[in-house]
């Protein structure tokens, strides 16, 4: 989705009020800082604390264009209408938030119906990928209903921010993915076909190819200093 983020300017506000201070917008994905067994949310974004973090995700995803049933050609799921349930989301922790020596591994929050994996990759960063084990665990984009409303739910994760990180912000690539459902149809077996909303850039607006796999915005937070 390309909604404008709800950006604040930071000029006037105190250190201290900058610590609480983490990607305002209500939609897309957030890092809501978890809060401490102390009672505290400064823990979470304090190099040296408990860093438990919550990934936010806003919505389900969107169509950029209508999917195309392949043998009947008939349209199966309209850009204009249709939003779908996230059956996965996946955010890679880079090394810097992995400890001195990037080799902290991160804990992710259990999430029941959800099954969880972290695979290590060639860069050292470690990618945590929560899938739903059937669909109706899968992630709505909102409620049964007639208000039209998305709903969230906030992925957490324990990290540990290096000392480099102090007073510097910090983005996390996320991507949720979606399926649409492909019926049936002579010689063509009923399938699902994967459609994405991918969170790895810094500003909306500059997606301009019609592929499914919508770009936005990777959730960010500052590390305090
Ligand atoms: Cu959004």
């Amino acid at each position: 989705m390309k909604k404008n983020a709800l950006r604040i300017g930071a000029v006037l506000l105190s250190s201290a009020l900058l610590s609480t201070l983490v990607a305002p917008a209500h939609s897309h994905v957030s890092v809501v800082p978890g809060v401490s067994a102390a009672g505290n949310t400064t823990d979470a974004l304090t190099v040296g604390r408990n860093n438990t973090i919550n990934f936010r995700v806003g919505h389900g995803c969107s169509l950029e264009k209508d999917v195309i049933h392949p043998k009947t050609r008939k349209v199966v799921a309209s850009a204009a209408i249709d939003k779908f349930a996230t059956q996965a989301f996946t955010v890679t922790i880079p090394k810097s938030a992995m400890g001195e020596a990037g080799a902290t591994f991160p804990r992710p929050a259990f999430v029941p119906g959800w099954r969880t994996t972290a695979k290590k990759n060639e860069d050292g960063s470690v990618t945590i990928k929560w899938r739903a084990i059937s669909n109706d665990f899968a992630l709505p984009n909102g409620p049964a209903g007639d208000t039209g409303a998305s709903m969230y739910f906030d992925f957490g994760v324990r990290v540990a921010f290096s000392s480099a990180t102090r007073g510097q912000r910090v983005s996390f690539v996320a991507q949720q993915t979606c399926l649409v459902d492909l019926p049936r149809a002579n010689g063509f077996p009923a399938s699902k076909l994967p459609i994405y909303e991918t969170w790895d850039g810094t500003a909306d607006g500059a997606d301009t190819v019609l592929d499914n796999n919508g770009r936005g915005p990777a959730p960010t937070v500052t590390v305090n200093p």
